[in-house]
């Protein structure tokens, strides 16, 4: 019997995920029929190839879905707002990579190595959401921890890449470091200071809690992947002059006591993980070896003497393919696999 095959929308196809997300369609050989590159009308006149044909970008539009199966979204909030809705009345499945749907009570939010079970609920609303890049690599890490004793408490400060914010802050970046180390003027459009050589302590909007929105979106999200209204998160998210992958801190209370080794043992075979961690002969996880892969690397793995049953680790992946990308395509696959 031949494969089930599928019309596939791409929704910010011009910008850094949904680059990444074709690319993604690409090597993992999804199952598609036809494809649609939709972005701002700026984009209007550019052609993406993909498998080998050069495809028309078309503007995102209210009736871009009609005969479109499955459409991912990377183009911000306010287009995934507007346009989401009016995808799944046309009857497709939407895989969501922005914040807009993730706190919907009716809207799945899915980590597939975490939560495939929750892509069921898509029924709802025809709108399946993609967590945020720094809440997906942290539960990869912790699932398995999660499963095997349970978890109190979550202490995280991330080092996050500035392709997180786009491709202008991948220039912005590179611009800067350029003028520097040739002692010229820099120019800063992006974030409020100067991010060549340097570490700002603010990641998306500062809130009333004197918490960022980046911040909080880990502890909320933690909260629904995990089905656990009682785990204590709190993060602090800070933005690092590095182009590609997130580095996370990660402390974690466990309910139950276990060993670092046991962490070792356990993350060692756990889905989408890579353990990187052999410090006698500087093995740890680094955000140039996460870069331009999938799996989720964890090291560092020690014992938090400071309380019964504490563990550090450090967690990196690639933001771009495991935090937005190939997590949308991969919930993408399941829906085709055992839902459409
Ligand atoms: P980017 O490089 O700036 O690209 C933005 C994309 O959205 C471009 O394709 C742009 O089209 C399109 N777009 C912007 N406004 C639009 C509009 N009004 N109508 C239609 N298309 C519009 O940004 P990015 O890094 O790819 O991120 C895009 C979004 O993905 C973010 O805003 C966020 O919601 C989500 N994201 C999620 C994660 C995660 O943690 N899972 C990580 C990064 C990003 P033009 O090229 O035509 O302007
Ligand atoms: O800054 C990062 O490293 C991740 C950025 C994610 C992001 C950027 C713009 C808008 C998001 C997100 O996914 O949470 C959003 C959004 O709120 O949709």
């Amino acid at each position: 019997m031949s494969e089930k095959k599928f019309n596939v929308a791409v929704a910010g196809a011009t910008g850094a995920v949904g680059n990444q997300m074709i690319a993604c369609l690409e090597e993992r050989n999804f199952p598609v029929k036809s494809v649609k590159f939709l972005a701002s009308s700026r984009s209007v006149g550019r052609q993406i190839r993909f498998r080998g044909d050069m495809i028309p970008v078309e503007e995102l539009k209210e009736d871009s879905f009609k005969g479109i199966d499955i459409a991912i979204f990377s183009a911000g909030g306010g287009p995934s707002e507007k346009f989401a809705p009016c995808a799944a009345k046309d009857g497709c499945v939407v895989v969501d990579n922005s914040s807009a749907w993730r706190m919907d009570p009716q809207v799945p939010l899915v980590v597939p190595e975490v939560n495939p079970h929750a892509i069921a609920d898509y029924r709802n609303k025809g709108i399946i959401a993609n967590p945020n890049c720094s809440t997906i690599q942290m539960l990869v890490a912790l699932n398995p921890i999660r499963k095997k004793c349970g978890i109190r408490r979550i202490v995280v400060s991330t080092y996050q890449a500035v392709s997180g914010t786009g491709k202008k802050a991948i220039d912005e970046l590179f611009d800067q470091t350029r003028a520097m180390i040739n002692f010229l003027d820099w120019k800063k459009n992006v974030y409020p200071h100067r991010i060549a050589f340097n570490c700002l302590p603010h990641i998306d909007k500062f809130m009333e809690n004197g918490y960022t929105k980046e911040e909080m979106k880990m502890v909320n999200e933690t909260r629904k992947i995990f089905e656990d209204k009682s785990i204590g998160v709190t993060a602090t998210t800070v933005r690092v002059p590095v182009f590609y992958s997130h580095s996370e801190s990660v402390n974690v209370e466990t309910k139950e006591y276990i060993s670092a080794e046991e962490v070792k043992k356990l993350l060692a075979h756990a889905p989408g993980v890579r353990l990187a961690d052999d410090p006698a002969n500087n093995v740890y996880p680094l955000a140039i070896d996460a870069a331009g892969q999938d799996l989720t690397l964890v090291g560092r793995i020690r014992q938090d003497e400071s309380i019964p049953n504490g563990i550090n680790m450090w967690v990196v992946a690639d933001n771009i393919r495991k935090g937005a990308a190939t997590n949308a395509v991969q919930i993408a696959e399941i829906l085709a696999k055992d839902y459409l």
